[in-house]
């Protein structure tokens, strides 16, 4: 039986297996069976014809913005609406081919957006030019899903298409942290109790990875599927924002059948497209920071860093030697002790944050 057979064979044993507590452990088995078998399917495919080529985009801007969403939602309009820019668009699906960037500066940022084809249901098993489309959405900083009134229902789906590719949508990184050793066995550290996982499933998740002697430390509550994430290593956690255009088309009550947060849109008539912007500012988490030389005054331009940098990265966006050369730094606003604090290459900033660096 070819790879292929097998991975079908798995998933249709997986569709027709209830999940409860009585099938858990099995099922966590052959998911991780499943896991490694597509895995092994990937790589065998990227050896042979060289196929999967993806979209030739290069990053730029303090952040990049992936449009995701079914044919003919009004994707494009909305790159032009936001941007300026003119990607073709039309009333029939597939009229963006190719991937068109844009640009949006905002409140001192510049955030680059991606326009992409019209993912098809089945995109993740290839279908279309679907999985190109979605590889390009692993290196986003932020996910934009787009839907029009017409598939508001069908936000589940596209999460479901980006999960096929190894991208978790809003997820954290599972807090699982395993060392492996040479002998041993398996110690499982319970750090917080698992009600999904029982011993002989994560000790059978774990052989069927090759792992037989190691730690594992759990430190959050964690299923099957986050153990098998953690070990296929490959996966993606990206932030999403989810908007839904075309909204002159219908009345306020259309809204109450939906249960998920998102922000309403009317590209065609430019409705609402300044919350837009500010909508993907706020959830890029992006701060400023100012930089002065000694002797002078606070440089007025700010560099955009992401939420959660420390001086080191401010080091990089300077000068790629200035990490190397760095000896401390000295700190005002939000995230100093007190004015002027001195601190090291580790430091986080905060927003608004004016910081000095003084070389070796
Ligand atoms: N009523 C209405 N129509 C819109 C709106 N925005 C876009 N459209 C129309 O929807 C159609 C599709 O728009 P596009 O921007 O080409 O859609 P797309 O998502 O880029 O489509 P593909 O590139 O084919 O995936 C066009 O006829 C647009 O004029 C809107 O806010 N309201
Ligand atoms: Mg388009």
């Amino acid at each position: 039986m070819g790879i292929t057979d097998k991975i079908v064979e798995i998933e249709q044993q997986i569709a027709k297996t209830q999940v409860n507590k009585a099938t858990e452990h099995h099922l966590g088995l052959i998911k991780a069976k499943l896991a490694r078998l597509k895995k092994d399917a990937e790589t065998v495919g990227k050896k042979g014809s060289g196929s999967g080529k993806g979209f030739e985009v290069r990053k730029s801007g303090n952040a990049t913005v992936v449009f995701i969403g079914y044919p003919s939602v009004g994707k494009s309009t909305m790159l032009n609406a936001l941007t300026g820019a003119e990607s073709k668009t039309a009333a029939y699906a597939f009229t963006t081919l190719t991937c068109i960037p844009g640009m949006m500066p905002y409140k001192g940022a510049d955030i680059q957006l991606l326009d992409l084809p019209g993912i098809i249901a089945g995109a993740k098993e290839g279908k279309g030019r679907g999985k190109e489309v979605l590889a390009v959405a692993r290196n986003a900083d932020l996910i934009l899903i787009i839907l029009d009134v017409f598939t508001a229902q069908q936000r589940d789906k596209i999460i479901e298409e980006l999960h096929g590719i190894g991208i978790r949508v809003d997820q954290e990184f599972p807090n699982i942290h395993i060392h492996q050793n040479d002998k041993g066995g398996i110690n499982i550290i319970y750090g917080v109790k698992q009600t999904h996982l029982k011993e002989d499933t994560i000790r059978g998740i774990l052989n069927e990875y090759g792992i037989f002697n190691a730690n594992i430390n759990f430190r959050q509550d964690a299923t099957a599927d986050q153990l098998i994430d953690v070990l296929i290593g490959n996966r993606k956690y990206v932030p999403s924002l989810t908007v839904i255009n075309k909204v002159d088309l219908v009345k306020p009550d259309f809204f109450k059948t939906l249960h998920y947060s998102f922000i309403p849109i009317s590209a065609g008539s430019g409705y609402n497209i300044d919350k837009l912007k500010e909508g993907i500012y706020q959830k890029l988490n992006l701060i400023h920071v100012y930089t002065k030389r000694k002797g002078e005054k606070v440089d007025d331009k700010a560099l955009m860093m992401r939420n959660g940098s420390t001086v080191g990265d401010v080091c990089d966006e300077l000068h790629r030697d200035m990490r190397k050369l760095f000896k401390y730094a000295q700190i005002w606003g939000k995230s100093a002790k007190f004015p002027g604090q001195k601190v090291g290459i580790d430091h986080l900033m905060q927003d608004d944050d004016v910081v000095q660096i003084f070389k070796r």
